[in-house]
């Protein structure tokens, strides 16, 4: 029988240090994908609300999309894992899962895959340090383009604030204000009916609107406000679900979109060029938007 007897200075402590993996070096532009799809490099890839769990996730779309676009850098923006719907109810599709795999493929073909977690994702946020199957797990990044820009890289939930109420009412088209309207003239008259007192629906609909439309524009100024102080040149978030390249005040606003409406990633070249990718299902469209061309352009459209 073995000796095995207890030393009471053979223990180690496992090293908390978080492990750095050794990176392969840097691949050519076309990387031949494993089932022989041809990928089209780029030096950083972002994308964000992707929302894996939920039927409304685009996760085929997503899927080809991770298998056609390699990248040094992965950025996994946050709302990845939609953990609120799945405490609900499970939901889980084969191609959700192709979707993971596409992305563990990347971490063992030598992409450094980021995750910073979101909102519905929150419950990563316990593991931040930590390295999940290859995938480094941080609160916040920063990453630094290939011309020097440094970008602050964060969900952009902890920017909702007050105005967070009104944000499904930007999802609402204008039916459903019609709808309100008429909706309003029945409740007029009901009200009158029963003596109450008259109050206004539609107006009170109007306001909430109005808030849904400004929602966005406070959300992205509230951003690029804090990146601003944190002296940083630029900020990727997700969290709206509204891609954007923008310059606002001396900060440019990235944000990469989302997987369950408008399927969109914001992708870096080797020159720091950034980009905003639309993936269609039957064509790839991309819309070309260097980060200096637009800045000059729509700075204006909002207040810094
Ligand atoms: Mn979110």
């Amino acid at each position: 029988m073995a000796e095995t007897a207890w030393a009471p200075n053979a223990y180690k402590p496992p090293s908390v240090e978080p492990t750095r993996r050794r990176r392969r070096p840097p691949r050519s532009r076309f990387t031949p994908h494993p089932q022989g799809i041809t990928q089209r490099h780029h030096r950083t890839i972002f994308v964000s609300d992707t929302h894996l769990g939920t039927r409304g996730c685009k996760a085929e779309l997503l899927a080809d999309f991770l298998a056609r676009n390699a990248c040094d850098t992965l950025f996994l923006v946050g709302d990845i894992i939609d953990g609120w719907q799945l405490k609900r109810r499970w939901y889980w599709t084969p191609a959700q899962t192709s979707v993971v795999r596409e992305v563990l493929r990347k971490v063992d073909e030598g992409t450094r895959v980021i995750y910073v977690p979101g909102n519905h994702d929150e419950f990563l946020r316990d593991y931040c340090g930590r390295e999940l199957a290859g995938v480094e797990v941080i609160r916040e990044a920063i990453h630094e383009t290939a011309d020097g820009k440094r970008l602050l890289i964060l969900h952009g939930d902890q920017f909702d604030g007050v105005i967070a109420y009104a944000k499904w009412l930007a999802y609402l088209g204008d039916w459903a204000y019609a709808i309100a309207l008429s909706l309003s003239d029945v409740l007029h008259v009901v009200r009158r009916t029963m003596g109450l007192p008259h109050w206004s629906l539609s107006a009170f609909l109007k306001q909430k609107v109005k808030n849904a439309v400004e929602y966005i524009s406070r959300f992205e100024t509230a951003v690029a406000r804090a990146a601003e102080a944190r002296g940083v040149d630029g900020v990727v978030c997700g969290h709206i679900h509204q891609a954007e390249i923008r310059q606002i005040g001396r900060v440019l606003y990235l944000n990469d979109g989302d997987w369950v409406e408008s399927c969109t990633a914001l992708v870096e070249d080797a020159r720091g060029n950034l980009e905003i990718l639309r993936w269609a299902s039957d064509s790839v469209a991309s819309s070309r938007a260097p980060a200096g061309a637009k800045a000059e352009g729509e700075g204006a459209l909002i207040p810094a």
